[in-house]
């Protein structure tokens, strides 16, 4: 959309939501990949007829990707609902409604929503081990306050999402009729990853086998999907509860590990430099172990440093097979955007595989570490 376009919108979507005030300006916030995400500032008096800015947040699902947008609102009102009776101080996502009382608005262009703007600052890449511990701790303290919520109550807005092998399955599906005669320009990477599709099946294998449990789990556990406090970098809130469902403990943990303690970004094209920071890796392992060693299975520490594996060979696989299909389901800020990043994952994938060792020497170390400090405690 044209900015002024854009603006116009915005407005009749504040209207919808009833925010007053003048419309004042708006920013698009680039870093999802799939929904689409806007500050927009209105300005209001302050009781004291100054002026000032009162900043939302608005977001277009991207319905391509969740094809039942109402079931993901109320899996995220069911779990915010949950998460605020249990810690009422501490800050959630507020989200507005319209004058029919939802928490979204269905238009022609889509599936709009309205969140209060927590002022904070996020992270895409860092090394500031305080900070990935703090994200580490954030994300462990999200699976302990939804320890007590029925995941069995959550719908599934994307069946399968992290079913590995029903991952591969549409990858080999969609390759073999290459609908957009793109296979023989990925071949390489095609070939690698159904060469590690049994390794990377583990976690899916391991749930049907009954050998995992289902929690409640996030699911999208980007370390920019932490909000920070600006001053003290301490975690004030997980943010995109899009894709909370059931799922495994491992899946959080690993696609945390994948964006967070890569050496670059998930689309960086200077794959030589492409890696497990294990500094990076030990910080956060060390926050979510210190929040959830105690309920976690001898099982879910077992796969926590295999997960991440998993779930970097899971995003390649979902990358390539977008790019066979045409760019359908991720936002591609260039041509070859969906090639660069499975290029990227598998670099990652590589360098995971040649630690492992150690990447499972640290989980086990924090978990009895964190487990042992609980006993002393009881
Ligand atoms: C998408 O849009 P964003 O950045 O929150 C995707 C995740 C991927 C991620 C890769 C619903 O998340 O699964 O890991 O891109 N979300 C969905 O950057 O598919
Ligand atoms: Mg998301």
């Amino acid at each position: 959309m044209k900015d002024n376009v854009t603006a116009r919108r915005l407005l009749q979507v504040g209207e919808q939501f009833r925010l007053e005030g003048p419309f004042f300006s708006y920013e698009e916030i680039s870093s999802g990949n799939v929904n689409h995400t806007y500050k927009v500032n209105y300005i209001r008096d302050d009781g004291t007829g100054m002026a000032v800015i009162k900043p939302y947040l608005m977001q277009r699902l991207n319905m391509y990707a969740f094809h039942n947008p109402v079931e993901v609102m109320e899996n995220i009102e069911k779990v915010t609902e949950h998460i605020r009776v249990k810690h009422p101080d501490a800050v959630n996502l507020h989200f507005h409604h319209t004058n029919d009382k939802k928490t979204y608005y269905i238009a022609e262009d889509g599936f709009w929503r309205v969140y209060t703007y927590v002022p904070a600052v996020t992270f895409d890449n860092c090394d500031d081990l305080t900070i990935v511990r703090n994200a580490g701790r954030a994300f462990g303290n999200f699976q302990m306050s939804l320890i007590d919520f029925d995941a069995s109550k959550l719908n599934y807005t994307i069946p399968d999402f992290h079913n590995t092998r029903k991952r591969y399955e549409k990858l080999i599906t969609d390759a073999s009729s290459d609908p957009c005669g793109r296979l023989d320009e990925v071949r390489e990477e095609y070939d690698w990853l159904l060469s590690v599709m049994k390794q990377a099946c583990t976690l899916t294998d391991m749930l049907n086998a009954g050998k995992l449990q289902l929690r409640v789990a996030h699911n999208d556990t980007k370390i920019n999907n932490v909000l920070f406090d600006e001053k003290t970098r301490e975690a004030l809130v997980v943010i995109d509860l899009d894709t909370v469902m059931p799922g495994l403990v491992g899946h959080d943990f690993g696609d945390a590990v994948r964006f967070a303690a890569n050496f670059t970004e998930e689309d960086s094209e200077d794959t030589s430099r492409t890696g497990l920071n294990l500094n990076v890796f030990w910080a956060f392992a060390q926050g979510y172990l210190e929040k959830t060693a105690g309920i976690l299975t001898k099982e879910e520490i077992d796969t926590l440093a295999l997960s991440c594996f998993v779930l970097t060979c899971e995003l390649a696989t979902r990358f390539l097979d977008d790019y066979l299909i045409g760019d359908k389901y991720f936002k591609v800020k260039k041509p070859k955007h969906n090639v660069i990043r499975t290029r990227c994952q598998i670099a990652l994938a590589k360098d995971m595989l040649e630690k492992l060792g150690a990447m499972n020497a640290i989980v086990q170390e924090s978990a009895t570490r964190y487990r042992n400090a609980e006993d002393r405690a009881d």
